[in-house]
């Protein structure tokens, strides 16, 4: 297998009592689909059924016989409206949200897949299929679902020449150039798979953007892309570069309080809508790594948001402005830098604005504590941004799931509310009542035949939708579903493979970042290790900035002794992470910088605790490795081989992490590494000589 198929593989149900039975509820099909997003279900479910169980289902106008399968919302289905009760119970499911219900109707056995509207009814079957793939039962259904996010969205840092900024997979799928005469039959694929996890919005270009993008040449193609994913519920956004009206509008300034350039927005807008009706919006990086930003003009992040959402608003578009932002001077802390910028801000942005906040305040390091901001604005909806390309997480060579780190984000407690103020609670309006909402995952996706590069990478790509529909779901749950239906539902393989998920990216953590440790990645690459590194044009670029490596210790002092920065959160939080003895170990050195003899809660010198998790990191790719060798057989050729290959690179370049990290930091501790221990295969000159190949 290619991986192409990803979790949408629909192979046949192999244990036979189970295939009976569901061969039993799904004896036939009443599904009148008189539209494309009707028909886009109706085709993945005779899709599914036929590789499932073996056929497409008969169909019938009637819910005349047990097993019936029936499917619709009240508009185009006789059989749901004539039930009362799914009436009434669809009302909560709201405009995405479906139901899967056993019912009796005519007196038959029947079950149920209804919406309120199209789009749940696509989002219920793939549930419905998802259901058989990972062999559950489906005698007594009693399901009813709707997203507790209401933008769920990919972020591509895809290029118009088709390079992907931290992109390890390949091309852009995106092909500019054929578009908008010729559409790639991967489009409606990437669609699919999206819409079966619930995605409903796509960004189809880099944040560091480029303004050709808005001509009319090019919106064109966009619409094209667009038509293609209107029928699976999900709409189209684009980043815009903020100096566009000068670049492509021959204006002499950007400034957001211009009337010519908001003249030139409000038009650019009007253009777009009427090629694209259900043009979602606007992402934005401004004032943040050379990007154009109205602080270029003297105005703040809320006058040229606020710019962009009064053109979009009369359409119900909406702006995301990015918080990931830091200025030209180089700051004592970059950590604090977004709380300081919008922070005053709190309160003036327009309705329609969200303010997206990375899940850490420094840049998607294999573990960072929750971003301060998550919480500390009260007025403005913040949306999530997670990395799914993992940028500094091995890239496209290491097993990670990201599951965990997700969810270890998400359930974090902000204290912004008081007690239980998790950062899912934040994003989901819960707490905040704000109406907007928005998850959104930079993209993992490029033109590798198995679209993520690693097999495993799918998984990231799948627990990401997954949790944007749900941020409470478990990411143990989301791991096992994901093996079932992309490997096997074979018990030998289902444990195993999710325990492997589960802990892989503790051990990325272990031999690349222990303890708190981060940005020690080589300069600009981020791919291997750098903690040397030094030449780079920026202070807090270079990863001595981060480490704070000397004689006496190691860390970054971020207390009230130090940088301070958390003073930006919570009282609650602040007194955890100011106090090196409740700092929970994985923060140690994100918050303090600690003498190399500093006794750890293990009971160990900070340096034999580092050099401890080091050596762990690599015992648990090992480890990996002999769970991944068991699975020949049990999985297809081509993808065992393929993972069994990348699991030697990862542990040879763990090895090199873990040697050439230990070899630096010991010129600064000037202690010894325990024995028992295998040596390193170079030493400190030779690792930096040789530097780490991609
Ligand atoms: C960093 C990436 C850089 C992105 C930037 C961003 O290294 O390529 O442009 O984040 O998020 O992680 O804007």
């Amino acid at each position: 297998e290619s991986g192409y198929d990803l979790w949408l593989r629909y192979v046949p149900v192999t244990n036979k009592s189970l295939l009976a039975t569901y061969k039993q509820h799904t004896v036939q099909l009443v599904f009148p689909a008189g539209n494309e997003t009707l028909n886009a279900a109706k085709q993945e479910l005779a899709m599914g059924m036929k590789g499932l169980l073996g056929g497409p289902l008969p169909e019938s106008a009637v819910a005349n016989k047990d097993g019936t399968l029936i499917v619709g919302t009240p508009a185009s289905c006789r059989e749901i409206t004539a039930q009362p009760l799914i009436g009434q119970l669809l009302v909560p499911a709201g405009e995405e949200g479906y139901l899967i219900r056993s019912v009796l109707v005519n007196g038959k056995k029947c079950t149920v897949i209804a919406a309120n509207f199209n789009t749940g009814v696509l989002y219920g079957v793939f549930h419905f299929l998802r259901l058989l793939q990972t062999n559950a039962p489906i005698a007594r259904l009693s399901i009813s679902e709707s997203p507790k996010v209401k933008i769920r969205t990919l972020n591509h840092w895809d290029n118009l020449d088709r390079t992907v900024e931290r992109g390890y997979a390949g091309q852009s799928i995106w092909k500019w150039d054929e578009l908008p005469a010729t559409i790639d039959p991967r489009y409606r694929d990437y669609a699919r798979a999206n819409a079966s996890i619930g995605v409903n919005a796509t960004v189809l270009t880099n944040v560091n953007a480029n303004s050709k993008i808005l001509t009319a040449a090019y919106l064109a193609k966009v619409a094209a892309i667009a038509n293609v994913f209107r029928a699976y519920g999900i709409k189209v956004y684009l980043t815009a570069r903020f100096s566009s009206p000068i670049e492509i509008g021959g204006l002499k300034t950007a400034d957001p309080l211009d009337p010519q350039v908001r003249q030139w927005w409000t038009d650019k807008v009007a253009e777009i809508y009427k090629l694209i009706p259900d043009f979602g919006g606007f992402l934005v990086k401004a004032n943040s790594e050379g990007q154009p930003g109205p602080q270029s003009y003297g105005r703040n992040h809320a006058d040229g948001a606020n710019m962009l959402a009064a053109a979009v608003a009369p359409y119900h578009g909406t702006i995301t402005w990015r918080a990931f932002v830091y200025s030209n001077e180089v700051p004592e802390d970059r950590h604090k830098q977004a709380n300081l910028e919008f922070e005053p801000l709190d309160g003036k942005f327009n309705p329609n604005v969200l303010v997206q906040v990375k899940n850490g305040a420094i840049d998607f390091q294999p573990r960072e504590p929750f971003h301060p901001l998550f919480g500390a604005l009260k007025k403005t909806p913040e949306a999530m941004e997670f990395q799914l390309t993992k940028e500094y997480l091995g890239q496209g060579t290491h097993l990670v799931y990201l599951g965990t780190s997700f969810e270890e984000t998400l359930e974090a407690d902000t204290y912004s509310y008081g007690k239980n103020s998790q950062v899912r609670k934040i994003i989901t309006g819960e707490i905040t009542k704000q109406p907007l909402s928005e998850m959104a995952g930079v993209s993992n996706i490029g033109a590798d035949s198995n679209w993520c590069g690693h097999p495993f990478s799918q998984a990231n790509w799948y627990a990401f939708g997954r949790l944007a529909w749900n941020p409470s779901l478990s990411a143990a749950a989301i791991a096992e579903e994901w093996v079932r239906m992309t490997f096997s539902n074979d018990p030998a393989l289902v444990k195993p493979v999710r325990e492997m998920m589960m802990g892989s990216r503790e051990a990325t953590v272990n031999y690349m970042t222990p303890l708190g440790l981060h940005h020690i990645m080589a300069a600009n690459s981020h791919y291997g290790p750098g903690p040397w590194d030094n030449a780079l044009p920026r202070e807090d670029w270079k990863p001595k900035y981060y480490h704070r490596a000397d004689s006496a210790g190691i860390g970054f002092n971020r207390t009230s002794t130090g940088s301070n920065a958390v003073s930006q959160y919570f009282p609650e939080v602040r007194t955890r992470f100011e106090n090196v003895h409740t700092t929970p170990d994985r923060f140690l050195l994100w918050f303090h910088h600690l003498p190399w003899t500093f006794k750890t809660r293990a009971n160990k010198t900070l340096w034999n605790d580092l050099v401890d998790h080091y050596y762990l990191g690599v015992t648990q790719v090992r480890d990996m490795q002999k769970t991944w060798d068991d699975m020949e057989g049990k999985v297809d050729r081509d993808r065992f081989a393929e993972v069994k290959k990348l699991l030697v690179i990862q542990e040879n370049e763990a090895r090199w992490w873990r040697d050439s990290c230990l070899l630096y930091f010991q010129t600064f501790s000037g202690m010894p590494i325990p024995g028992g221990y295998e040596k390193p295969s170079y030493t400190l000159a030779e690792f930096m000589k040789r530097g780490f190949k991609p």
